[in-house]
């Protein structure tokens, strides 16, 4: 697998490189001239926390060292056993057999940051607001889009574009994603279309642009991490979701609190954290993100290696068909002949119609017993009891057919930035 070189530093590398900067940023600490320990109250109090306890020492502690103690699993507060793939910014996913929950459980939700997050974020002032071509723009609190709008909960699928990615060879730059950029929790919120009808939308608008209260890497306050968007005809299905719950609690400070877009289906990119605005647009929005190849596959079909013109790429809209093995775990002994196999499967707009297992290497396959989703949007779990003829190692394999037919490749359809990858999941096992 390539190291992720897209820009992206970790906190180490940050702090080796500028640490009075890095300590500005992260701690609030202000060098003394001799540069010795002269912390700030703010400073000690952040780094305090991070490490769990006060820092008597503090006074000795040069400017630019980071506490030896946070290392970077420290920065996964809430989140239980998830794989740190950048600290900065910050990415982590769930490894499969932790996805085992028909609803995923907020420690368990994926984190993927293109900036950072805003922090002391208060739910009492959040505003939101709706602009751009509509007949009267609107600015919400949280407490208005409650009381004005029909609050529902629903469970429904996010998967980023670059689930996968870290399969892809030749590799292609990025976060390096195995399985566990997908998760399927319930979601409480408003939806993002009856608050667009509440400003009315304008006879010309194509597309909407979205907004977050996240900061660029370079600390630059005039560019965004990320600003994307869908088109009207989509923002107006009623399965998407202007969230301020995550499983009936708060939304985890990583994954967008207190309110973010929820879209299922379609690259979670579009699923802005930090919502503070949403613009309708009489064009095909340009913001970060949405231009060049970013969230974009080739228009034909490329052999591994090709180079595409910029111009022939497209921009991804509904995500793959898709199944997950969330048991047993990779590399598990079971200590018997018979398992019960299990697992997710989803299909971007479109729901899963038929998932089958092998576990002779794909020359047979039966069906699994497969879960209608608990609403539009929300993957389908599926279940499936296996007997192995005689003890040693087995592979699982799963694969999802959709309600068009579509079934998982079992080899990966090659684009340049690594998007999309919905090969078949293979599961290694040993029986007996
Ligand atoms: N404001 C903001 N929204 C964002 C992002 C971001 O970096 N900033 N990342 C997007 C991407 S690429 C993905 S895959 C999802 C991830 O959501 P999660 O971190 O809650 O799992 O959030 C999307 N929304
Ligand atoms: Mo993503």
């Amino acid at each position: 697998m390539a190291p992720d070189n897209d820009k992206k530093r970790s906190v180490q590398e940050f702090f080796a490189e500028n640490p009075e900067q890095a300590d500005r940023e992260f701690f609030g600490r202000v060098a003394n001239p001799d540069r010795r320990g002269f912390l700030k109250r703010t400073g000690l109090a952040t780094m305090a926390a991070m490490v769990g306890t006060s820092i008597p020492f503090h006074r000795s502690m040069p400017i630019g060292f980071v506490p030896a103690a946070m290392a970077g699993e420290d920065v996964l507060t809430g989140k239980d056993g998830l794989t740190l793939l950048n600290d900065r910014p910050l990415n982590a996913e769930t490894p499969p057999e932790l996805l085992d929950d028909p609803i995923t459980p907020t420690s368990r939700h994926f984190i993927r940051n293109n900036g950072l997050p805003p922090e002391d974020v208060d739910p009492e002032t959040w505003t939101l607001t709706i602009d751009g071509f509509v007949d009267t723009p609107l600015e919400l609190s949280i407490a208005d889009l409650q009381e004005q709008f029909e609050v529902v909960t629903m469970a429904l699928t996010l998967e980023c574009g670059g689930n996968g990615r870290g399969f892809f060879n030749p590799p292609a730059k990025g976060n390096q994603w195995t399985y566990g950029a997908v998760a399927c929790s319930e979601w409480t919120g408003v939806r993002l279309k009856d608050v667009l009808e509440k400003a009315g939308v304008q006879s010309n608008v194509v597309y909407t642009a979205h907004y977050g209260a996240d900061a660029h890497l370079s600390g630059n306050p005039d560019k965004l991490p990320i600003s994307r968007g869908m088109p009207i005809a989509k923002a107006l299905t009623d399965n998407i979701l202007i969230a301020f719950e995550m499983n009936g609690g708060p939304l985890h400070p990583m994954n967008g609190a207190p309110l973010r877009l929820v879209v299922p289906g379609w690259p979670a990119s579009t699923a802005q954290k930090w919502l503070t605005r949403i613009e309708l647009r009489d064009q095909v929005h340009d913001g970060p993100k949405m231009t060049g190849t970013a969230y974009r596959v080739p228009a034909y079909p490329v052999s591994p290696g090709q180079s595409v013109p910029k111009e022939d790429f497209v921009i991804i809209e509904r995500m793959p068909v898709k199944s997950l093995v969330t048991f047993p775990a990779n590399n598990s002994d079971l200590g018997a002949l018979q398992t019960q196999v299990r697992g997710h499967a989803w299909s971007g707009d479109r729901t899963v119609e038929k998932v089958e297992i092998s576990t002779d290497f794909g020359a047979t396959w039966n069906a699994a017993e497969l879960d209608a989703p608990v609403n539009s949007g929300a993957w389908q779990n599926w279940r499936a009891e296996v007997t192995f003829p005689q003890a040693g190692y087995y592979e699982i394999w799963a694969r999802a057919t959709d309600s068009e037919g579509v079934m998982q490749p079992f080899a990966i359809d090659w684009n340049p930035k690594g998007y999309l990858n919905n090969t078949m999941h293979r599961v290694g096992v040993r029986a007996g």
